[in-house]
């Protein structure tokens, strides 16, 4: 099935009831703010132990792919396009000091240290499934606070409706870069309620320890529900924007990619079926499941929209 279409969703398409959530998630996330201000700066080297890490429930019961796995077959084109490159050249990448850029329609804009950042909230450990458009999957320990807890702190404005995400750009340290296989840096971009959905994660580490460069160190997005691309890697800059923003996969090849990405295996990707998954060391193939398993936090968000076409 080939569906072509720009996958957008007017302001006005918004449901009274995910702007509702939207509030009530805000107010809790102001509340993990206070409780978050005394934390532990944050080790800087792959693979140290991060410390004060809660556990939360977020589980699905599924064994966790290896380590070796987790940070041997990775998406991460600044480092190049083959599975096994990011392991292999990540290493240059310097990941202190690190800041993230915060513009557009919020109340405290600004150019923000990671240690700030990662005072704002209490680090968790949840165990999320990660399924790639290309149809492999993994199961992840993450360690990261909630993006709504950063969305909390530097306040949108009501004008608001989306935010936009870029990596770095920096040839000389990604240097995939010096190519144009991607219109660089990485972009991606959530509508508000999905970033402010409580399985929206900004990542710092995995398997108790920090963020190994290849998968996205020092920050990256997890978004359970979405495909792969939607988590985007080593992110210096959070725009605040009125309009959907552009996103890399989706400018590329936009019958493709959509804005959305939700995980649909009743939506086949046009070169190939998005049905099934193999799940990194299994033998067998397994079936894919909407939203990537999580339907039940997340389908309310797309509750009237035609999720063929807004794909
Ligand atoms: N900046 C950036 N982010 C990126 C990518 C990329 O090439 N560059 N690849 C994406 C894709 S396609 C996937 S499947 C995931 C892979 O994450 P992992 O390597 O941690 O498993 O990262 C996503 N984030
Ligand atoms: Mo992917």
């Amino acid at each position: 099935m080939l569906i072509r279409r720009s996958a957008t969703l007017a302001p006005s398409e918004i449901t009274p009831r995910a702007l509702f959530e939207q509030r009530r998630l805000f107010l809790k996330a102001g509340a993990a703010t206070a409780a978050a201000a005394l934390l532990p700066n944050l080790p800087a080297r792959a693979g140290d132990r991060l410390a004060g890490v809660v556990k939360t429930p977020y589980d699905p019961g599924e064994p966790p792919t290896p380590l070796a796995d987790v940070t041997r077959y990775n998406n991460f084109y600044e480092f190049g396009t083959g599975k096994e490159d990011p392991a292999r050249n990540a290493g240059r990448l310097r990941t202190r000091p690190w800041s993230v850029t915060v513009e557009g329609h919020c109340e405290r804009p600004g150019r923000y240290d990671l240690e700030d950042v990662l005072r704002w909230a209490p680090l968790e450990e949840r165990i999320y499934r990660l399924r790639c458009v290309e149809a492999w999957s993994m199961v992840v320990p993450w360690v990261g606070l909630p993006l709504a807890a950063v969305l909390a702190h530097v306040q949108p404005t009501a004008q608001a409706k989306y935010v936009a995400f870029e990596t770095l750009f920096d040839p000389e340290q990604m240097p995939g870069q010096n190519r144009s296989i991607l219109d660089w840096p990485y972009r991606e971009g959530l509508r508000m309620d999905e970033a402010l959905h409580p399985l929206t994660l900004l990542a710092v580490g995995l398997y108790g320890e920090v963020l190994p460069n290849q998968n996205g160190a020092p920050l990256r997005l997890v978004v359970p529900w979405k495909y792969g691309f939607k988590s985007i890697k080593s992110i210096v800059r959070l725009r605040l924007v009125e309009t959907v923003p552009e996103t890399t996969w989706n400018r590329m090849q936009p019958d493709e990619y959509g804005f959305y990405a939700n995980v649909n295996p009743a939506v086949d990707h046009p070169r190939w079926s998005q049905k099934r998954e193999r799940r990194i060391g299994d033998l067998f193939k397994r079936d894919t499941l909407p939203f990537n398993g999580y339907a039940e936090q997340v389908a309310a968000l797309y509750g009237g929209m035609d999720l063929k076409r807004y794909y």
